[in-house]
């Protein structure tokens, strides 16, 4: 599990990265051929990684089997997987023992009465997309598969912590907070067992009590709220984080977070108390050469690049990305936006009416807030992206899916971002407005941003959105690293960007119900070869930085005014 900090002290945990043994199966035959009870041949690959970044597999899309050998004392045994894309079928000594669905959640598969020796854990990993993927097809990113993130194996023993989340609230001068904790406890013996329970945030015990289970049980507990006085807050300019630690006699599981307050309303965002404007940038978690399986000290080069801008925030489009990129804004202060990969332009309504693709969103926001729930980074949770809100089924979705994350998401602002802002039909879900939109580059002329300020804010009048703060969460314009023109308005060029950029910043700087703004993009991404946008070199070329972080001259555009902006 790769985290800045330890999560286990007493917890034996074995990290399964490493060399595993890999063979593509692009006949789809390995089940029949008994790969799940090791794999004939194959050659070492390095875990995590995705495939296509391998000579010769760029374009291999299907099946392919993992294998590893692993030593284990054996008993009660918990898989961690951080992210496997997209079908993961998990097999211990042949025995399939889980499954899992989605390429940037994390999931854990626990197995209970595993004998003492050497085990062979073996993934088959599937990559292709049908009518029930989120996302679907037709997206504006690489369609990577592999074990994208890391692996491990948890020996569990006795009662033992699976999630701690702490819950609190704070006081209205913001120097308390009434905090408790849900603990998700699960009895790994196969027979009664009791142990005392411990949680701690910082120095303050704030629960210890005899807890007993059934075999193999699970319970979840809501512990009594304690006063905490005298916080320090977690802010911007000032990320305090508390370690938290849960105990059993056999088991523990430390975590962090920090108190802090989120609101939007009355024509503002404030976070602690204090107005916010959100000067952001979306950022894939990506590169040409990894992939998905993106290494840690190029999480740390882009937050650092991120400050360089002058950003407070950071959009995480589309999907969950890694914990331990999270864990590093939690710690310098940058706030994040969360979202599922439900990326719109893929979905038509029969997708979007079928129940099963419905319940798997609901299945991805579960997995989001269960294991992102404690970082005090996260203010937006995301429920989709450019989806067709106009179409009938979309309504239902977005109302089941702000329901789940209002009752289950903590202190968080729940929004989607629209392409359609005129025509909006769910804007009442919303803690505020983010929109999506391309004037100056796919269609419209720069004019079309001034008029939309004020169509936008007549047809919030309309709708009874008044006061919802607005986000503008995606615009930006193609260039190619190193084109560049003297001349006025020639796509593609460093300069084209660069002025569309800053023409759109300042003017939504300006505009008094717009309280921030996410540049599309941070930098170049790989994208789907067959997506119909004018794809140059197989990229989206819209970031400011390229795929391999040189700035191009949007980026010392946005930099020179989003340090203005928060000098202000
Ligand atoms: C959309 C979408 C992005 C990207 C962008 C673009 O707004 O949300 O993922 O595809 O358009 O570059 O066109």
């Amino acid at each position: 599990m790769r985290r800045t900090f330890n999560e286990h002290i007493i917890r034996r945990v074995s990290d399964l990265c490493g060399s595993w043994r890999f063979l593509t199966d692009p006949e789809d035959k390995g089940d029949k051929l008994g790969y799940a009870n090791g794999l004939p041949e194959g050659e070492m690959v390095s875990v995590p990684s995705v495939w296509n970044t391998d000579l010769g597999r760029l374009n291999y899309n299907g099946c392919a089997w993992y294998e590893k050998t692993f030593y284990s004392e054996g008993g009660t045994l918990l898989f961690d997987f951080e992210s496997v894309m997209t079908k993961a079928d998990v097999y211990l000594d042949g025995e399939h023992v889980g499954e899992h669905y989605g390429a940037f959640s994390e999931f854990d598969i626990i197995v209970k009465d595993v004998k003492s020796g050497f085990h062979t854990l073996v993934v088959r990993v599937d990559s292709r997309v049908n009518e029930k993927s989120i996302p679907q097809e037709r997206v504006d990113w690489f369609n990577y598969g592999g074990i994208a993130r890391d692996v491990s194996v948890h020996s569990l023993e006795g009662i033992s912590i699976l999630t701690n989340h702490i819950k609190y609230t704070l006081s209205e001068d913001l120097s308390s907070a009434d905090a408790c904790s849900e603990l998700e406890l699960f009895n790994a013996k196969g027979e009664k067992c009791s142990s005392r329970v411990v949680v701690a945030i910082g120095e303050t015990e704030i629960y210890s009590a005899n807890v007993e289970l059934e075999a193999y049980e699970t319970k979840t507990i809501l512990t009594p709220s304690v006063k905490m006085k005298d916080i320090s807050l977690w802010d911007v300019d000032s990320p305090v984080l508390y370690s938290v630690i849960a105990n059993t006699d056999t088991d523990d599981l430390i975590d962090r977070i920090g108190f802090r307050h989120i609101v939007a309303g009355n024509n503002q965002i404030l976070l602690n108390g204090k107005p916010i404007e959100i000067r952001g940038v979306n950022r894939h978690e990506e590169h040409p050469d990894w992939g998905f399986a993106f290494p840690a000290h190029l999480m740390k080069k882009d937050i650092d690049l991120i400050c360089d801008l002058g950003c407070n925030s950071v959009r995480g489009s589309h999907y969950p990305q890694s914990r331990l990129f999270v864990d590093m804004l939690d710690e310098r202060g940058i706030l994040f936006w969360s979202e599922i990969p439900i990326w719109g332009g893929g979905f038509n309504e029969k997708t979007l009416s079928d129940n099963d693709v419905v319940e798997r969103g609901l299945e991805m926001h579960r997995e989001m807030v269960k294991y992102y729930y404690n970082h005090p980074s996260i203010i937006i949770w995301g429920m989709h992206n450019e989806v067709w809100t106009p179409y009938a089924p979309v309504y239902n979705i977005t109302k089941k899916y702000s329901e789940f994350l209002r009752a289950n998401g903590g202190n968080r602002l729940i929004t989607h971002a629209t392409l359609c802002p005129l025509e909006e039909t769910t804007y009442e879900f919303d803690d505020i407005i983010c929109i999506n939109l391309y004037h100056g580059w796919y269609y419209g002329d720069m004019s079309a941003w001034d008029k939309l300020m004020v169509d936008l804010k007549a047809y919030m009048e309309k709708t009874g959105q008044t006061g919802k703060p607005v986000i503008m969460s995606e615009f930006g314009a193609g260039a190619l690293a190193g084109y560049h023109q003297h001349f006025d308005n020639v796509r593609w060029s460093e300069e084209f960007q660069a002025d569309l950029l800053e023409y759109c910043l300042e003017l939504f700087h300006k505009t008094d119900y717009i309280h921030g703004f996410y540049i599309w993009q941070f930098c170049n991404i790989r994208t789907y070869h067959k997506i119909d946008l004018n794809r140059v070199r197989c990229f989206n070329n819209k970031g400011i930085l390229d795929e391999y972080r040189n700035p191009k001259a949007g980026y010392f555009a946005v930099r020179r005014l989003y340090q203005k902006f928060a000098k202000e």
